[in-house]
């Protein structure tokens, strides 16, 4: 069965455009609630962790550098079968093929800056979370 957590960031072009409330009200508007919440910057070091399964890609340098550019929102969110859900809500990783009305499409400006992060397991729904927040910040 498909478990009702997933993560999430607002990534830097978006924080930085002025588009974290808009973002917060769609995802609240799409069902979900807000079970931890931190604005934060992620370092070098975060950054290369968090996206550790991305090392041989060939963005990857480009992705922590952009990453590292500016605050980020970090969230656990709670739905039921929220992964996909959030992934549905979100769109695309590319907002030129990400859906209307998705927040990719409404939000994101290219590939890399592309407005929200969502998790693509439960697993690493879990992992992503622990990253940010404490075990009673996670379980609260
Ligand atoms: P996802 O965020 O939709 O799950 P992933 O393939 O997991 O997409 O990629 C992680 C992040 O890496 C993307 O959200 C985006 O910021 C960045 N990224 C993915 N593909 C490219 C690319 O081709 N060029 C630059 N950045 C990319
Ligand atoms: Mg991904």
């Amino acid at each position: 069965m498909a478990g009702n957590k997933t993560f999430t960031m607002i990534k830097p072009d978006a924080t930085g455009a002025g588009h974290t409330g808009k973002i917060i009200d769609k995802i609240i508007e799409a069902g979900f609630s807000f079970k931890a919440m931190k604005w934060t910057q992620l370092t070098t070091a975060d950054a290369q962790q968090f996206y550790l399964v991305h090392k041989d890609r060939p963005f990857y340098g480009e992705l922590v550098e952009y990453m590292t550019s500016g605050p980020i929102v970090a969230a656990i969110l709670e739905k039921d079968n929220a992964v996909a859900s959030f992934r549905e809500l979100i769109g695309a990783t590319n907002p030129a093929e990400a859906a209307e009305g998705t927040i990719r499409k409404m939000f994101a400006t290219s590939i890399a800056a592309n407005a929200v992060h969502g998790s693509d397991s439960d697993e690493n729904a879990a992992i992503e979370g622990s990253f940010f927040f404490s075990q009673r910040e996670r379980t609260l």
